[in-house]
């Protein structure tokens, strides 16, 4: 039986967070070994906003080796740089001119991600066409992603369709595969916003790669209310449900059995708790990302899987130009 296909990436537009491990990497690791898996690292999508050259290239580094440090084995999936394909580029530019601006003005991460600025990259208000290309050119089942990426994927859904409609079948129309729990972690000073790599407040997020006294640190000081029950009620304490569900991400636990455990004991050893937990988690996760930074094997790996990428993405953007009308050589 053929494998289903999995596509999904993350920008490195800055350090990965614990939200981006709960709500997509970890499930990068679940999936490789029971589908055709390829996870990219987004660079192409980091710089719709300004990134420092130096930075950029450390970060997407980074984040490669941070999805092997996590458990993803390059022999079972393809592990690449986005702008290493150049078909992404291409297909981008073919679904730019399939997308209807309606399309884009509706998407919410851009009114949030260009909200209070003064002037806003073209490429962050065209980037959902993009992630479209990317998903369609391996034509991918399944994409995990965070419950934030919903509304892009839907968009996905949309161009896939309208592509077939007008030129004959030709995408898998793909599913996103969302975590029941932990998609969508908050930020730790403010519930009401996710968490994200990009907040310049680093208290806001823990980092995969923040050191164990850096993690007890933001979680001691992680915004809570005056209260002291350690309940899971996100309408009226939003902020100690999220480390409720970090806490249940994290050890498995469920939210009734974690509100039992600290039945009246307040928020401090709550936290105290939750912090031990992710330490636990990070620290073997850190260890391996140090022996693969050391071990020299990262380009070499990228380099393998930009070759396995290539030769399926450049065959679907043959197909589909051909389809549309342009002379293919
Ligand atoms: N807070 C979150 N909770 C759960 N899942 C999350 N994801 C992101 N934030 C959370 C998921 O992580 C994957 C990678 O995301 P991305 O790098 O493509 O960009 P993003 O969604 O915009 O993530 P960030 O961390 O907020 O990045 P910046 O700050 O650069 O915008 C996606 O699958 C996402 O759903």
């Amino acid at each position: 039986m053929t494998k289903l296909k999995v596509l999904s990436g993350m920008q490195p537009s800055g350090q990965l967070t614990l939200g981006n491990y709960i709500g997509a990497l970890r499930n990068y690791v679940k999936l490789q070994h029971t589908h055709e898996c390829y996870f990219m690292v987004v660079d192409m999508h980091a710089v719709t906003v300004p990134q420092e050259p130096a930075a950029l290239k450390e970060q997407s580094e980074s984040v490669a080796a941070l999805y092997l440090a996590a458990g993803i084995d390059p022999k079972a999936a393809t592990v690449f740089l986005q702008s290493t394909v150049p078909a992404h580029a291409e297909l981008g530019w073919l679904m730019t001119t399939l997308t209807y601006m309606g399309e884009l003005e509706r998407m919410t991460q851009f009114k949030d991600k260009s909200a209070g600025k003064e002037s806003v990259g073209a490429g962050l208000f065209t980037y959902p066409s993009l992630m479209a290309a990317d998903i369609m050119l391996y034509n991918a089942d399944l994409v995990p992603v965070g419950d934030d990426q919903k509304q892009h994927l839907e968009l996905t859904r949309d161009l896939a369709q309208r592509f077939n409609g007008r030129y004959g079948d030709t995408f898998t129309i793909p599913k996103g595969y969302i975590p029941e729990v932990g998609a969508r972690i908050m930020s730790l000073d403010d519930a009401s916003k996710k968490m994200s790599k990009s907040n310049p407040n680093a208290g806001s997020y823990i980092a995969l790669l923040d050191p164990p006294d850096v993690i007890r640190k933001k979680i001691s000081r992680a915004v809570t209310d005056s209260g002291r029950e350690v309940k899971y009620d996100p309408a009226n304490k939003p902020e100690v449900s999220n480390l409720i569900s970090i806490y249940s991400a994290v050890t498995d636990k469920s939210v009734a059995d974690i509100e039992a455990m600290y039945d009246g004991q307040g928020y401090g050893p709550f936290k105290k708790e939750l912090a031990e937990a992710v330490v636990a988690l990070i620290e073997p996760l850190q260890q391996s990302y140090r022996d693969i930074r050391e071990s020299g094997e990262l380009h070499r790996i990228l380099k393998e899987g930009q070759q396995k990428a290539s030769e399926l993405a450049e065959r679907t953007l043959r197909d589909v130009k051909s389809k549309m009308g342009f002379v293919v050589l």
